[in-house]
């Protein structure tokens, strides 16, 4: 029986939310409503408009590591950036869909809709919807089709494709065990949204984007090692020997887009090798990354960078005024090439890495197939060599990190404020979280034509319950005092199944959450409490095309849609696993002062204000003056109040610093 194969993105990708949102709307959330346009007569669209946009194939994969894939992106956004308004793009956009590569479209569309103003009251849909082919594998796609073809046709019932975390491995192979996490569906919609705000070489720079690259990708790094413990597997080795073979392969099983390609795969233990992509204008040999990564280490050794002009550029964190090292060192790491001190010097190890590895199966186009899933910044994670290579791109970070002076007591003691008592609430439990699995549900058939019937699909994942912080503050101070509380969260035993010291556990300990409280003067005691669905760290749920058609003026979800913005860690990924029987974590606590904090951002509530820690915020400056990961991100302080410091708990000797033991517990079965 002849299956016919679902076509690509239908006419209407995304919703254009008009310019002219009611006002009653736009004031609510603080932002003057958007001026209304006039729209120019478009003629049709040439090739010359496009420039080298339409140099990206149709139907193959589009990937941002990829130089000439940048220089395509960059032509296609700035033609859309010379639009004028919404209902502009949105004919403009019609003329271009199907003249260029369709992930190529839809990056373009979303960069333009997130950095254009008039186009604040845009939204955008789930990745999901928009690229079902990129979540389930193509079988299951081409069996709804199938049994849609066999379908009663006056059948109005959806057909239901069903991918949860025991469909794709076997368990002979101990990586499958995690596959869950790194297929999940809400980390790589995050991954892409985040590199769509921050992007290289896109002709613009933003607050602090080399030091978020470090952060983000750390923290990710840093979770999933966290998870791997719950599963007793090791920890992720870092990538640093690229002349042996590559242990894990990666048969992803997806396409790439509808129309045909499909995703390369890589056989256990092929070794990586020179990089030879005439097509691409793709060269790389693994002696450039070698050579690299050995000048980016004799820069952070010798404690500078050498410009193009042969100058000196100190790597140093603790600048008042200009960039940290961290930023300086991460633009020459990525690479951003524009924003890179000698980027002909320090190179590209990042985004060539990421080349090397997504074309490890067929390095010169011998065979004509397809880059794998880690050239893609929306499949990436999915693929365990991701996590090898950013280890070994966070282990240059850290080699930095920890070059620089410790933190010093009067920079991590705030006098006159004491944490009393910290811990979670879970109902009427205390200090017991847990997990277990979920399902959730897209529509498929709107990125895809299921022959206009509906077709859903139910993806399982993990999840969590979702519980309260409880601290208890003491504030001996005459005056008010504002404070920023930090919440870290890390296992208590490290892979020995012991006790772990300062320096193990710095790079464990997951950021949960960051905020402000006011606390009153005089002797006063704070209960403070705090939701887990408040997180720094997380996003609202994903917007469907559904949830974006109901959100009109009236709608309680009006306010939800305006802060979408697509970035942000899943809330359902809050937490780690935990095992069956229980896991000891540790909640780190710590008060700092705003004062000292607050970072001067003018305008009052902002669009895109959620899972800050991770993504900012949209046209304002990082809302947090420290160093990020503060205070893990440097080596202990030698002496804490007299004493030396061996593990964590010493930090909790400052009365603003407080640990405390809780345990996660992983239910395995469906939380309702
Ligand atoms: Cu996010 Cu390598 O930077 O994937």
């Amino acid at each position: 029986e002849d299956i016919q194969a679902p076509r690509g993105g239908g006419s209407v990708l995304f919703k254009l939310e008009s310019d002219e949102a009611p006002p009653s709307v736009a004031t609510r959330v603080g932002v003057s409503p958007s001026v209304n346009l006039p729209v120019p007569e478009r003629k049709d669209v040439t090739l010359q408009d496009l420039g080298t946009a339409t140099s990206v194939p149709k139907g193959s994969a589009f990937s941002f590591f990829i130089a000439s894939h940048r220089k395509a992106a960059r032509d296609l956004c700035d033609f859309f950036m010379k639009t004028s308004g919404a209902e502009d793009l949105m004919q403009v956009a019609a003329r271009v869909h199907g003249k260029v590569n369709e992930t190529l479209f839809v990056y373009a569309i979303s960069f333009v809709i997130l950095r254009k103003k008039e186009l604040r009251s845009v939204r955008l849909p789930t990745m999901v919807e928009v690229f079902p082919s990129r979540f389930v594998p193509q079988e299951a796609l081409s069996k709804a089709q199938l049994q849609i073809n066999r379908m009663d046709p006056n059948q109005t019932e959806p057909v239901i494709i069903e991918h949860g975390p025991e469909f794709s491995g076997t368990h002979l192979k101990p990586e499958h065990r995690i596959s869950y996490w790194r297929e999940d569906y809400g980390i790589n919609v995050h991954h892409w949204h985040w590199h769509l705000i921050y992007p290289p070489a896109m002709g613009f720079d933003r607050d602090r984007k080399g030091e978020l690259f470090y952060y983000m990708h750390q923290q990710v790094i840093a979770r999933y090692d966290i998870e791997r413990l719950c599963l007793g597997l090791p920890k992720v080795e870092k990538l640093d020997n690229w002349r042996i073979p590559i242990e894990d392969g990666y048969f992803p099983k997806m396409t790439v887009s509808i129309s045909g390609r499909n995703w390369g795969s890589r056989q256990d233990n092929t070794l990586p090798k020179d990089l030879r992509r005439r097509e691409l204008g793709e060269f790389v040999d693994i002696t450039d990354m070698e050579i690299w990564r050995s000048r980016l280490l004799d820069a952070i050794h010798q404690g500078f960078m050498i410009d193009r002009n042969g100058d000196k550029v100190p790597l140093r964190d603790d600048v008042t005024s200009g960039k940290r090292g961290i930023d300086i060192l991460s633009e020459a790491l990525e690479a951003d090439a524009e924003l890179s001190v000698n980027f002909p010097y320090y190179g590209d190890l990042h985004n060539r890495g990421h080349d090397i590895l997504a074309f490890s199966h067929d390095p010169d186009n011998a065979h004509k197939e397809e880059m794998g899933v880690v050239g893609d910044l929306g499949t990436s994670l999915r693929d365990p060599v991701f996590f090898r290579l950013h280890k070994l791109v966070d282990d240059l970070f850290q080699e930095y990190k920890v070059t620089q002076p410790p933190y010093t007591e009067e920079e991590l003691f705030l006098p006159g404020v004491r944490i009393e008592r910290a811990g979670v609430v879970r109902g009427n439990e205390a200090d017991v979280l847990l997990t277990g699995w979920n399902t959730r549900e897209f529509e498929a058939s709107r990125g895809l034509d299921f022959s206009g019937k509906p077709v859903i699909l139910r993806l399982t994942h993990l999840d969590n319950k979702p519980f309260d912080y409880h601290i208890q503050i003491n504030n001996d101070l005459r005056e008010p005092k504002e404070v920023t509380v930090r919440i870290y969260l890390a296992p208590k035993f490290g892979d020995r199944e012991k006790e772990m010291d300062f320096m193990e556990q710095r790079i464990l300990w997951a950021e949960m959450d960051k905020f402000t409280v006011l606390l009153k003067p005089g002797k006063n005691q704070e209960h403070v409490t705090r939701s887990s669905k408040e997180s720094s760290i997380t996003n609202l749920e994903e917007l469907t095309f559904k949830d974006l058609e109901n959100s009109g003026p009236g709608n309680t979800s009006e306010q939800d849609a305006f802060n979408f913005c697509g970035c942000g860690w899943p809330q359902h990924m809050l937490l780690p696993r935990g095992r069956p029987e229980g896991m000891v974590f540790q909640l780190f606590f710590m008060l700092t002062d705003y004062a000292q904090d607050k970072v001067s951002n003018p305008g009052g509530v902002r669009r895109c204000a959620n899972g800050v820690s991770f993504c900012g915020m949209q046209d304002a400056k990082y809302p947090d003056a420290r160093p990020m990961g503060f205070p893990f991100d440097r080596r202990p302080a030698p002496l804490l109040q007299g004493l030396p410091v061996n593990t964590t708990a010493d930090y909790a000797r400052l009365g603003n610093a407080f640990m405390h033991d809780i345990t996660i517990k992983f239910l395995g079965e469906k939380l309702n």
